[in-house]
């Protein structure tokens, strides 16, 4: 009996702390290097573990003039693109991934250096989940 109370307990505990669980979550983020005074871009994945549809309203950093989300797209011809999203689609259980090529973050007049080992600090704005803060590291495309 005693044992069958403790079993309980630890199932409890474990559930508990299993991670991604009903939240969402920004993981894989990553920063390209570039000088000040150029564009800067920044790229993470977002996992949606809720069972409700969410949505990136904007994002905010302090080491650029302007921080915006693009989505680049090739045209019929191959040339590449930037079009400013005014908000992203986080579908229920759903993942978006910000990449080169696709989704990403434009730091637009960069006021500051990012070397490869710096940490900046994005912060993600989602109509349901709030502000989600993120250190990124300047470092080469993984
Ligand atoms: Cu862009």
């Amino acid at each position: 009996m005693k044992f069958r109370i403790l079993l309980l307990i630890a199932l409890i505990a474990l559930a508990a702390c299993s991670p991604a669980s009903g939240t969402l979550t920004v993981t894989d983020a990553w920063a390209r290097n570039a000088r000040a005074g150029e564009n800067g871009a920044a790229y993470f994945v977002i996992e949606n573990g809720t069972s409700a549809d969410d949505t990136l309203l904007g994002v905010r950093s302090d080491i650029a003039s302007a921080t915006e989300v693009h989505m680049s797209m090739a045209d019929a011809n191959g040339v590449m693109s930037m079009n400013m999203q005014e908000s992203v689609s986080v579908p229920a259980n759903g993942r978006i991934e910000f990449k080169p090529g696709g989704l990403h973050v434009m730091l637009i007049g960069l006021t500051q250096d990012l070397n490869f080992g710096d940490t900046i600090t994005l912060t993600l704005n989602f109509e349901r989940a709030g502000e989600i803060t993120l250190q990124v590291e300047v470092k080469e495309q993984p």
